[in-house]
């Protein structure tokens, strides 16, 4: 059975990748699952139609027969666990790969989520000015620790993963801030992980959802 997600109709990332149906989509190329998708207004996100799906009324959602899911922690291993190419077969492996997905998701994306938000929704705020400095030295933490284990490896933990997948996706949300710069290990894996075809099919497709959204305009 096809799934279907469930995507921004106009993201607010202007198709850049950022929104979180960006690695879903990416997900699903690696392992060569055709997809659909459905575009939500934000109204329609707030609605019950969607709350019954997530109920926090965010994309993306995904699903497939019977099975509706949200999160993209939970998505993503659920579509790792049930095709080849994103978690490797020897068991303690696999366990590693997962641990890096949740790496990704609570230790390195919350730092880099706070960051992102002071830039978006506080830059008026009498303190912004001298909060920046401790958010980005969070930043700079995690990355540092991070750039360490990965070395001079391509991967963090043998081949290409979901660990993988799911880290360089929060990775991607520092954008063009320079928070990258300071560690070339890490610029060459984001880089790496943009290489991949699966990558650029993904992100052709989101791009063109918001292509389409500007011309309907
Ligand atoms: N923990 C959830 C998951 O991983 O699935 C988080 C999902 C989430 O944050 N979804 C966002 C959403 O629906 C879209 S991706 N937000 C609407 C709301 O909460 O009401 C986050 C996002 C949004 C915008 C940009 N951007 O403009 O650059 C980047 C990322």
């Amino acid at each position: 059975m096809t799934p279907t997600i469930t995507a921004f109709r106009q993201s607010p990332d202007r198709g850049r990748g950022l929104a979180r149906d960006m690695r879903v989509r990416w997900a699903l190329q690696e392992v060569g699952q055709p997809y659909e998708v459905r575009l939500l207004t934000f109204a329609e996100m707030k609605q019950s139609a969607h709350l019954a799906l997530q109920p926090f009324g965010q994309i993306p959602t995904y699903e497939e027969g019977g099975l509706a899911l949200f999160e993209t922690g939970a998505i993503i291993l659920y579509i790792a666990e049930r095709h080849a190419g994103l978690l490797p077969t020897d068991a303690n492996a696999r366990a590693r790969a997962i641990a890096w997905m949740f790496a990704a998701l609570n230790t390195v994306e919350p730092p880099i989520l706070e960051r992102a938000y002071a830039g978006l929704f506080e830059s008026d705020k009498p303190w912004h000015v001298e909060r920046l400095p401790v958010l980005d030295s969070r930043v700079d933490a995690r990355l540092a620790d991070l750039s360490r284990h990965l070395g001079r490896a391509d991967w963090l933990d043998g081949d290409f993963s979901a660990g993988d997948l799911m880290m360089t996706s929060v990775l991607l949300r520092l954008g063009s801030a320079n928070f990258l710069e300071r560690h070339a290990n890490l610029k060459a894996y984001v880089a790496r992980a943009e290489a991949r075809p699966a990558y650029a099919r993904a992100f052709a497709d989101q791009l063109a959802v918001f292509s389409a959204s500007q011309t309907a305009s």
